[in-house]
């Protein structure tokens, strides 16, 4: 299996969130990435590759074009405000939440940050577009590999990107790199005879950037498992009850689950979110690989264990699907890289 790495994405390096009422320290660190990259280097599954270079159009079939040009410019407007600003990352704090118009995009920078985004969890540093425009690429060049025959590809890229709407950024995500690799599929596809994709979330948040994207599409299913948004992240989406609109209607599978949920209940849902897709005839997988459903993952409550990852893998490759894994969540940096290693290696040697 290629793993498409992103060189850059160290440039995206957050120094605080905001949390409890406090700014503290970032949990999604360039470790992460780095964790994951030395443990394929351990274990080697297939060349490590440099992304290929997609063109706007790749993004534009997913994002809006006035997000994706306030994304390119944010960090220039923002020191442009005060030289001061450069040592300083960027957070919204002031949002346009019911009532309000989000149809005019404000001349004030915090305005416009804010109409861009829905939490003040998500610094935007002087990497950021860099880093993850690169991720993008990595998504996007997972995605060809597959179209060009391979049975699944990689793409080894933070920041995540699952949260990420059309055009908002939030929960450390600003390119929806899963959502990008699962249209390219369809735009791609039609030689491969890739008519229908599915996206499988296995992160312990719920995705909700890629259900808003797919929600009204009959051609991606969208299925998740997450931590119940009753009292996990994102909390406003990912309700079981959420089965897709109009033409998407029944192409959307949420199943979340309590804190506290072990590898044996986990394991059910999964086997309920393939039959859904099985069900679905995707003709190629996406999966939105996080790891934090981890037992010793610091912002999550799931109690998975190592060796679990790579049940998982074993089970993903019976779908018997094209596959495109892309790299999520997962903040308990030493273990990251062994448990998304494993996944990997149960999907490519079970
Ligand atoms: C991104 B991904 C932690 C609060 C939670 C947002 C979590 C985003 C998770 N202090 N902040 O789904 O792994
Ligand atoms: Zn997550």
């Amino acid at each position: 299996m290629k793993t498409f790495f992103n060189h850059l994405h160290a440039q995206h390096q957050g120094k605080v969130e905001m949390f409890r009422g406090a700014l503290v320290p970032c949990f999604e660190v360039p470790a992460r990435a780095d964790h994951v990259l030395a443990e394929l280097q351990r274990r080697p599954l297939g060349a490590v590759l440099e992304p290929q270079a997609f063109g706007e159009a790749a993004l534009t079939a997913i994002h809006s074009p006035r997000y994706l040009r306030f994304l390119a410019s944010a960090w220039d407007q923002w020191v442009a405000l005060d030289a001061a600003n450069a040592d300083k990352d960027i957070l919204p704090s002031v949002w346009p939440t019911r009532t309000f118009r989000t149809d005019i995009e404000p001349d004030n920078f915090a305005a416009k940050m804010g109409l861009y985004s829905y939490d003040a969890g998500t610094p935007f540093t002087s990497g950021t577009w860099v880093a993850a425009r690169a991720g993008a690429d990595c998504a996007l060049s997972a995605a060809q590999a597959v179209l060009a025959g391979d049975r699944a590809a990689f793409a080894l890229s933070r920041p995540p990107g699952h949260h990420a709407g059309a055009d908002f950024f939030g929960g450390y995500c600003f390119l929806n790199n899963a959502a990008l690799a699962a249209q390219h599929l369809l735009d791609q596809g039609e030689g491969a005879g890739i008519k229908k994709v599915a996206v499988l979330d296995v992160d312990y948040h719920h995705g909700n950037g890629t259900q808003a994207i797919f929600y009204d599409r009959p051609d991606v299913y969208f299925a998740s498992i997450h931590g119940d948004p009753r009292t996990e992240y994102p909390f406003y989406l990912g309700h079981a009850d959420e089965t897709g609109s109009g033409a998407g209607w029944g192409a959307n599978l949420n199943l979340p689950l309590p804190r506290g949920t072990d590898y044996a209940t986990w394991a059910q849902a999964l086997e309920t979110a393939l039959a859904g897709i099985e069900k679905f005839g995707a003709d190629a997988l996406v999966v939105s690989l996080g790891m934090d459903t981890f037992e010793g993952d610091p912002i999550s409550g799931f109690k998975l264990k190592s060796g679990d990852y790579l049940r998982i893998g074993e089970r993903l490759a019976k779908a018997g699907l094209p596959t495109v894994f892309i790299f999520e969540g997962g903040y308990a940096v030493e273990e990251v890289g062994i448990n998304a290693v494993n996944v990997l290696q149960g999907f490519t040697n079970p």
